[in-house]
């Protein structure tokens, strides 16, 4: 936005204005700059998820806007992804060190043809730190990749992440297959990403829709609590 970023020292500005600085220099791509402003903020003592949500995922809301409405293109949003992941690098271990007993397990992947990734890191990020193991199937993943990952991993829950209307049906593929192959309710699975909301979820016959990473957390404990009790009264 802005070409006069030299003169500016981010530690220097008061909280406010260092968000409102990390908006900027997350749609400008600046990695480095968005890693100064996450220590910056960690320093003065904001809670790792509080920077996540409130500086990060605000600044890519409005990148959202902005490539929505044809004002950035692909290269500029995938430098903006690119300086938010430098921000989750840092705060990905902070987020998992809350040192909550192992609650259950969860194989996570975006669907086939489909490379957005920013929203399951965070949803991994946030399971993590929830105490769940999480096995990262990355992107663009096929029914055979879910399904051995599945077979190997035996995780309590799939998680399924689809940015694209065209991707998201992809997910009905995937439990339809599940469903053939007799192995649907061994897990639980969830969906997200933000063209799907909660009748999608329901149609394709997931467990559940989360609209965000904090709300598959709760879903995925309410889930995997619900799964042991049954195991324990069965
Ligand atoms: C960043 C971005 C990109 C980056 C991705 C970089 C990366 N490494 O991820 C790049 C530039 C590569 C990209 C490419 C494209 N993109 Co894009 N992209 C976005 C953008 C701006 C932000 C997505 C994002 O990261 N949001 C931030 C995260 C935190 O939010 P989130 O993903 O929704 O995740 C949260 C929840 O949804 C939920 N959640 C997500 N996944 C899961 C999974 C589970 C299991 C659970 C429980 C919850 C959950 O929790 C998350 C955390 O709170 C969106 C705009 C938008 N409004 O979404 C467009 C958007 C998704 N892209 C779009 C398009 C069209 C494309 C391209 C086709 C553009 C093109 N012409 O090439 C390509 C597609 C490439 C492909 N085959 O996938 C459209 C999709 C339109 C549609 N209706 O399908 C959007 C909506 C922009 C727009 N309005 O036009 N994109």
């Amino acid at each position: 936005m802005s070409d006069d970023q030299d003169d500016i020292i981010l530690s220097e500005l008061d909280d406010d204005e260092l968000v409102q600085q990390m908006f900027d220099d997350l749609y400008d791509g600046l990695r480095d700059e968005i890693m100064e402003g996450v220590n910056i903020l960690l320093e003065r003592g904001w809670a790792p998820y509080d920077i996540l949500t409130k500086a990060l995922v605000g600044g890519m809301t409005i990148v959202g806007k902005d490539f929505r409405d044809g004002i950035l293109f692909v290269p500029e949003v995938l430098l903006a992804a690119n300086a938010m992941k430098g921000g989750m690098f840092i705060l990905k271990p902070l987020l998992a060190e809350t040192g909550a007993p192992r609650v259950g397990k969860m194989v996570i992947g975006t669907v086939k043809g489909d490379i957005h990734d920013i929203g399951k890191n965070l949803v991994g990020m946030m399971m993590e730190g929830a105490g769940f193991e999480v096995v990262d199937l990355g992107i663009n993943n096929s029914v055979e990749k879910y399904l051995d990952a599945l077979d190997a991993e035996t995780p309590d829950i799939l998680g399924m992440s689809a940015l694209l209307t065209t991707t998201m049906p992809y997910m009905k593929v995937v439990i339809d297959t599940m469903i053939e192959q007799g192995i649907r309710d061994d897990y639980i699975v969830l969906v997200g990403g933000a063209p799907l909301n909660e009748e999608f979820g329901k149609a394709i016959g997931a467990d559940a829709y989360c609209r965000d990473a904090a709300v598959a957390v709760e879903t995925a404990k309410e889930f995997v609590g619900r799964k042991h009790n049954q195991g324990v009264t069965a």
